[in-house]
């Protein structure tokens, strides 16, 4: 009999992706696979692997004999009930922000830092935020070889970075708009979605987010700069193993449903050549490169969303920039950036259990 492993939030965007992820894999260590999610949702059958499974209440007691419970719920609940499982033996593997910043809580993107996954004196592991997670695998194989030094991104991110509210703001922004001779004069978006019924004040995005780019995602923090951007710069420096590595971080949402794209503006310890980069890109298993500059080609969210790899492209050295190398990459944030690599580092718990 295998592990028993536990999906907390099994019924939201993410836990739904994790279930196409368990369904899509060709065999699971489990013994059995237990859905909680909060009163609302439970008595919900989702079918896991041939097998309708009823979604069970979060209480103490749904933790009895769990070995990993994987988190995709908000952070006030990882907060609270992650040391529950913790405490019922389970291992937490929480993709929150509660824990990430929490010296005794590994930080893990198994193919960066997986030895780290031993070490977990409180019973829980933290999985990144998506847009750090999407550039990891890229930059801790660049890092390996040439020492990341300094660290300049913008991200792209996706509506679904938001949940599913987000996601459906943004079609219906789409809806409201298509066929409208929009975006030529200064707030008519904005005019034509108030007269829609969509005013911006019932957005989860601060501004007109169809036609549009929006430079903020998370919350105001000190001196302008948003709870994203600083969990950029944090997350990176953990993951990567470098306290002081130089981060500056500006992040955007755009219309696009699902996966994150950054450019990455990245400074080593040595020069670094595209060939170089190229190689080591081409060597990683969760990295598929796609850059061919004269044939145009690139990664674009629309081409690689629902893919599990880091999709990288736009390789250039920087051309003022000694030791820097500029790329475009693009992960979906559901799959890698959230689901995926939750379950990954599952599977690793399991293969040590
Ligand atoms: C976004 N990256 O795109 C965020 C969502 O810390 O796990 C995930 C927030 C987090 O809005």
């Amino acid at each position: 009999q295998g592990p028993v492993l536990a999906l907390v939030g099994a019924t939201g965007a993410v836990g739904t992706v994790m279930i196409d992820i368990i369904n899509g894999r060709e065999s699971v260590p489990w013994g059995e696979i237990r859905l909680i999610a909060s009163p609302r949702s439970a008595g919900k059958k989702i079918t896991v692997r041939g097998e309708e499974l009823t979604v069970i209440a979060l209480s103490p007691e749904a933790f009895d004999g769990v070995d990993i419970a994987m988190f995709d719920v908000p952070d006030e609940v990882s907060a609270e009930w992650a040391p529950i499982a913790a405490a019922k033996g389970a291992v937490a593997v929480d993709n929150s922000g509660a824990f990430r910043m929490d010296p005794e809580v590994p930080l893990v993107v198994p193919e960066v830092n997986a030895d780290q996954i031993g070490a977990r004196p409180k019973g829980i592991i933290a999985n990144p935020n998506c847009t750090t997670l999407s550039m990891m695998a890229a930059l801790g194989a660049l890092h390996r070889e040439f020492e990341l030094r300094e660290l300049v991104v913008a991200s792209y991110q996706a509506a679904s970075g938001g949940g599913q509210a987000a996601i459906d703001r943004l079609y219906a922004e789409i809806a409201a708009l298509a066929g409208k001779e929009v975006g030529v004069r200064a707030g008519d978006v904005r005019e034509t979605l108030e007269a829609a019924g969509l005013p911006v004040s019932d957005s989860p995005f601060p501004a007109p987010l169809a036609l549009n780019v929006v430079p903020w995602a998370g919350s105001l923090k000190d001196e302008g700069w948003t709870s994203e951007e600083l969990k950029v710069r944090n997350e990176s420096r953990k993951i990567l193993g470098i306290p002081e590595l130089k981060v500056s971080a500006t992040c955007v949402r755009v219309p696009v449903v699902t996966t994150h794209s950054l450019a990455v503006h990245a400074t080593f310890a040595r020069e670094v050549t595209v060939e170089q980069a190229h190689k080591i890109f081409a060597a990683q298993p969760s990295i598929v490169l796609v850059d061919d500059p004269a044939a145009k080609q690139f990664p674009t969210p629309a081409d690689v969303v629902g893919g599990d790899p880091t999709y990288v492209g736009r390789v250039r050295q920087a051309l003022d920039f000694p030791n820097t190398l500029d790329f475009f990459v693009c992960g979906d944030n559901l799959r890698k950036g959230a689901a995926l690599n939750t379950y990954e580092i599952a599977e690793e718990l399991a293969a040590r259990l």
